[in-house]
């Protein structure tokens, strides 16, 4: 039997939600061009589009609220903010910014010297990718391949292939590679952990070349949760140590606040040590962010996120939130959907590949998959396969995706486990009918990023 976790909170406030029938579901996916970023949310009934600023704050983040100090310039949240920063990574050196992409839009071009220089990542999430190709990089992948066998458990499937790693080094030379980032968790392989080991590596090897390295840091707690459960020598470690210890590897990052600092918006730049990098960072930040004190944030908002980032290290909190996603995992296993194994931090990935194997790769099986949880149960999910992946930019060929997964994505605080037992049930019964299902043909394909507003419909004949 799953041991369940109770919230260490009590509810104050409530959201009402919307039930709507199946005939009213069946009309709103029409509409919406059977793609669910184009429902109207209030049509949907539990929300696992994204874990991304859709969390609860709690009431001591909203009293903060009331103490945003709005001065354009050295607004007192600001100074909070930085403590917080400096307290929890040890790095005196960070700006705002509206959200993780206004970070990465910031950073990059500071990083990023020669057009065609690689970005190496365990595996860069999709707004990150956009913005190293915009700065003129190219973005590399070098996860463990065993991320890709989703039915084996694996603890660290966020890993780098260290070997990988160091013979890309080595054929490509040095000066073709402008920084390493590190993801953590893997988002795109699952809300997958990186090991303390495997940063540890990562540096290694950087500082034997002489090469960067950065951390993609959205989801920096759930890691540092993980490492505390699963490897050797950190059982007894609070979470505040290890992520000091993972970010000691590390020169800098950049965070989506709006995931484990628990907040609905904002972003941030830290630099540990490199003042020239900090100023150039600062220079880049006001004719796109903001000055240097609020990045595009207000007062308030920089309030709010220097209490979210102390609340999302705390370890009842964590505890209690991995084991809510572990525990859909474990009624989706028990009920023969299959996963992604383990359950990652923040979503569980369902392998459509496995579950719809007659729709292939470029009728999109995973958005199939979506679209039916939505009819069968109000509840949204969202496709990470190779309907957002798109199209070779040179050929126009359809790419396919190593893997074809509906990621449900659990918002923090937000539901109880009850709507996960709504969302397995739905699933199971998809199950039994999964072979009746079709697959999915472009009725609007945008040139780029496709799967915000692209309009489909089922196969015809
Ligand atoms: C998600 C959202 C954002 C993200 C991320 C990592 C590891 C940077 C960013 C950008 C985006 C999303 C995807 C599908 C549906 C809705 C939203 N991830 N790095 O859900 O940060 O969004 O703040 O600019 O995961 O995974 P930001």
């Amino acid at each position: 039997m799953f041991k369940r976790v109770a919230e260490p909170f009590r509810i104050k406030m409530v959201e009402p939600l919307r039930v709507t029938t199946r005939k009213e579901r069946e009309k709103a996916l029409i509409d919406a061009g059977y793609n669910p970023f184009l429902l109207k949310a209030e049509d949907v009934y539990i929300d696992l589009l994204t874990d991304s600023g859709t969390g609860a704050m709690s009431d001591y983040q909203w009293a903060g609220l009331m103490l945003g100090d709005e001065s354009y310039a050295g607004s007192k949240n600001y100074f909070h903010l930085q403590n917080a920063v400096e307290d929890i990574f040890g790095y005196p050196y960070c700006v705002p910014t509206h959200q993780g992409r206004g970070a990465e839009k910031v950073l990059f071009p500071c990083l990023i010297k020669k057009k065609g220089q690689f970005v190496l990542g365990n595996m860069h999430f999709d707004t990150t990718k956009a913005h190293i190709e915009l700065n003129g990089g190219r973005a590399v992948n070098l996860v463990t391949e065993k991320a890709f066998d989703t039915t084996t458990p694996y603890d660290w499937k966020g890993n780098f292939d260290l070997e990988k790693l160091e013979a890309f080094i080595k054929e490509h030379g040095v000066e073709s590679i402008a920084f390493i980032l590190i993801t953590v968790t893997c988002n795109s392989s699952g809300g997958q952990p990186v090991s303390m080991e495997n940063i540890r590596g990562v540096s290694g090897i950087a500082r034997k070349y002489g090469i960067r390295v950065f951390m993609d840091a959205a989801r920096f707690a759930e890691n540092a949760y993980f490492i505390k459960k699963r490897e050797k020598g950190y059982e007894n470690k609070s979470i505040k140590e290890i992520v000091r210890e993972m970010f000691s590897y590390a020169e800098g990052f950049t965070m989506s606040a709006k995931k484990d600092a628990i907040v609905n918006i904002g972003g941030l730049i830290a630099i540990k040590e490199d003042e020239e990098l900090f100023t150039a960072v600062k220079t880049n930040l006001i004719p796109n962010e903001g000055f240097v004190t609020y990045g595009g944030l207000a007062g308030r908002d920089m309030e709010c996120l220097a209490r979210g980032l102390q609340e999302g290290i705390k370890e009842e909190y964590l505890e209690y939130r991995i084991s809510q996603v572990a525990y859909l995992g474990a009624r989706l296993i028990e009920g023969g959907v299959p996963i992604q194994q383990p359950t990652g931090g923040h979503a569980v990935f369902v392998d459509a590949k496995k579950m719809l194997p007659h729709i292939p790769y470029y009728q999109f099986p995973a958005q199939v998959l979506v679209n039916e949880l939505y009819l069968e149960s109000g509840v949204r999910a969202v496709e990470i396969g190779s309907f957002l992946l798109g199209r070779d930019p040179d050929t126009h060929e359809q790419l396919e995706s190593p893997l074809e997964l509906m990621r449900l994505t659990i918002p923090r605080r937000v539901y109880t486990n009850d709507h996960m037992d709504v969302v397995a049930d739905a699933l199971i019964a998809i199950k039994d009918k999964a072979f009746t299902l079709k697959g999915l043909e472009f009725t609007y394909e945008p040139p780029v990023l496709r799967h915000f507003t692209a309009r489909l419909r089922p196969v015809q004949g």
